[in-house]
């Protein structure tokens, strides 16, 4: 992974965040990560998402916190390293818009 993550500043979140709030993806209270709920036709689906994502994340070396029950998966991205939300999580939250545009 290139360079170390920073927590993105009040500026960066407004140039970065507005369009990842358009598709769904919300911030936390209380644990400053961003969160978004997937809804697929079936399992299959769910899980062939997951499959595209992870693929990802492990390319990445940045991975999503998410919990499936059949066709819905919840997903938390946030930082470790920082402790935060990073530019990693906005990286990897734009991905998973694509992989689930074409799974939907
Ligand atoms: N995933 C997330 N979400 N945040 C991290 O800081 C992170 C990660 N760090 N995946 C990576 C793995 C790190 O633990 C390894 C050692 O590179």
């Amino acid at each position: 992974m290139a360079g170390k993550a920073h927590r993105l500043s009040a500026e960066e979140r407004d140039q970065l965040l507005p369009n990842l709030r358009a598709v769904g993806w919300n911030e936390l209270e209380g644990r400053d990560a961003i969160f978004k709920q997937f809804h697929f036709k079936d399992f299959n689906r769910a899980f062939g998402f997951m499959t595209r994502v992870a693929l990802q994340a492990e390319k990445l070396d940045h991975h999503p916190e998410w919990f499936n029950v059949y066709n819905k998966v919840h997903i938390t991205l946030s930082t470790h390293e920082c402790a935060g939300l990073s530019e990693r999580d906005v990286n990897l939250a734009s991905f998973i818009e694509q992989v689930a545009v074409s799974m939907t």
